[in-house]
């Protein structure tokens, strides 16, 4: 063969820019699965099957359209763990002249591919399974004081015409955020995503993955992800008729025992390149049009693709691989052990540490106001952080798990991609969800033993903070109602919130 098409595990996309303009009889497609992938960070098992099982089910997809497909599984003999040591082996067995690739996801494979440079001939090709394409996203930032997603988004509404009625938004509004801020009600018909029995490819990869990775974070049974294109079309289909109309609705609500609500649950399907963008939103578009959903509903679902998603991935690659090391705040202290164990008192970290465990999932409050929220508040180092949400989430990689987790939830990157901290007391728990009830900490207690650490963690925060915040317009209003404190309760939360931190147990 001629040439020679890498195919990374996010890139399971028949029409993938490195597939475009090459003949199969003079190609060999390459894909590998490689140890170094699945423990840079440790990832959940569960991320690992899923991704091995939809590597090899697309494997086969492109056998079936003719392709050559040269895959090596983890435990092919020779295979020597990384993915640039799986490229030089390949392409020396096949006597390949050139190499294709689409752009990875990730700064660290990108140096890792462009450090090869100088052994192979790689062509490295824009990934145009996003809206915006790099340039687009630099020359709409260019210049601007503060970025913000909301004026990005009225971008990729007008580019992609979605939901535009003329010049103009339909319904004469560009975003219905604020009517979606309804706490969820307990619903014995609450929908559930579609689920999926595993196959034969996928018996054998999560024997694979239990006798490889062991120690790793998470549960592999049961597994119900769909790992075929087919699969993850009809769940996302099945989405559409059951959850979507709520989607919009109860987008900020949790509820105890409820793991998906009315979210999608595609982030992992997506983000691998078993569904499209595009197509995603141009149907969520048409059950608007037909009228079976409401314009809140398809607004605040189109907005979460064309615009944060777009919005963070930009982020991601206009700020540069240092962009992860961000420590704005400068917090340090290491990320507590019930991250990983879900050993805490406090209710709403366990459930979420729990159902992260056995799902690999949880839905965007989850991770912004009871994970994100609380790392924020007790000041824990962002990178710790960060390779935490990259490592048990099966929807993560870099370029959109860094943006959410160090710029989003932590503040690290000084207000770049949020215009204020995302920190809340116990109060906001409880107005979204139902935590409270179960917990052994009282949410409606200030201070001392028994009061959710929630509540001195914030005011805690905002004295730590103090000089930074009160320059910030979202933030300066409650800096000055702790300015109002007596000095007694300013020690009283000083001395709570001290003691609460000394008892944790980091993993450093
Ligand atoms: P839904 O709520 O149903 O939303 C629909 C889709 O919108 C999602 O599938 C996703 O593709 C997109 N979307 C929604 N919010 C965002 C966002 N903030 N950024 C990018 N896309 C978004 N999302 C990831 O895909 N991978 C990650 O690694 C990831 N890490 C996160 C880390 C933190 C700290 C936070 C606060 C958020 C993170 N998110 C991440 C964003 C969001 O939480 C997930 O996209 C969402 O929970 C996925 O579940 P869903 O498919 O049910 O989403
Ligand atoms: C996340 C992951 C895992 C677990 N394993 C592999 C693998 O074995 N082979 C592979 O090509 N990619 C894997 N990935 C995804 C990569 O870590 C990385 O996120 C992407 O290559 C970025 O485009
Ligand atoms: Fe979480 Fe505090 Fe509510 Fe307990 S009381 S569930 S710690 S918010």
């Amino acid at each position: 063969a001629n040439t020679l098409i890498l195919i990374l595990g996010d890139q399971l996309t028949p029409e993938l820019p490195s597939l475009q303009g090459v003949t199969p009889d003079k190609t060999v497609v390459l894909m590998a699965e490689v140890v170094g992938e699945a423990s840079y960070v440790r990832h959940h098992k569960k991320k690992i099957a899923f991704l091995f099982s939809a590597m090899r089910h697309f494997a086969e997809e492109l056998r079936l359209a003719g392709w050559q497909v040269d895959y090596v599984q983890l435990n092919d003999a020779g295979n020597c763990g990384s993915l640039a040591g799986e490229l030089l082996r390949a392409a020396e067995r096949h006597g390949a002249a050139h190499i294709r690739v689409t752009e990875p996801g990730e700064w660290r494979v990108l140096q890792g591919l462009q450090a090869l440079d100088t052994a192979l001939d790689i062509e490295i090709l824009p990934d145009d399974r996003f809206i915006a394409s790099h340039a687009e996203f630099n020359s709409w930032a260019e210049g601007r004081k503060a970025l913000r997603m909301e004026y990005f988004y009225r971008e990729m509404r007008r580019k992609t015409g979605l939901l535009m009625d003329g010049e103009q938004p339909e319904g004469g509004q560009w975003n219905f955020d604020h009517d979606n801020r309804k706490a969820a009600e307990r619903d014995l018909l609450m929908p559930q995503p579609l689920r999926f029995a595993p196959d034969a490819v996928t018996r054998e990869v999560i024997d694979l993955v239990e006798a490889r990775f062991a120690d790793h974070f998470g549960t592999l049974e049961p597994f119900w992800f769909a790992t075929t294109r087919a699969d993850a079309k009809a769940a996302f289909a099945y989405f559409l008729k059951t959850a979507l109309p709520y989607f919009g609705d109860y987008q900020d609500a949790m509820l105890a025992g409820e793991k998906f609500l009315y979210h999608a649950v595609v982030s992992l399907y997506l983000n691998c390149g078993l569904l499209d963008p595009l197509e995603m939103c141009r149907a969520v578009e048409a059950e608007y049009r037909e009228g079976r959903v409401p314009l809140n509903a398809a607004e605040g679902f189109i907005r979460q693709i064309i615009g944060w998603r777009e919005y963070v991935r930009g982020i991601y690659w206009r700020e540069g691989p240092d962009y992860v090391h961000r420590n704005a705040l400068n917090a340090t202290r290491p990320l507590p052990d019930f991250y990983w164990s879900a050993d805490t008192k406090m209710a709403c970290i366990k459930a979420c540490v729990e159902q992260t465990r056995e799902e690999a999932y949880a839905h965007h409050i989850q991770r912004l106001m009871v994970t994100g929220n609380f790392a924020l508040l007790a000041g824990v180092d962002p990178f710790e952080l960060h390779e935490w949400y990259l490592a048990v989430y099966a929807d993560a990689y870099e370029w959109v798990e860094a943006p959410n987790t160090v710029g989003m939830s932590q503040f690290a990157d000084g207000g770049l991609l949020a215009s204020k901290p995302y920190v809340a007391s116990g109060a906001y728990i409880d107005r979204m969800s139902d935590y409270c009830g179960s917990c052994s900490y009282n949410v409606k207690a200030k201070a001392g033993r028994k009061a959710c650490p929630f509540n001195y963690l914030y005011w805690d925060f905002i004295a730590r903070h103090h000089d930074r915040l009160k320059g910030n317009p979202r933030m300066a209003q409650m800096v000055r109602n702790y300015d109002r404190f007596s000095d007694e309760r300013k020690r009283e939360i000083a001395a709570d919130a001290a003691d609460f931190l000394a008892s944790l147990v980091g993993s450093a």
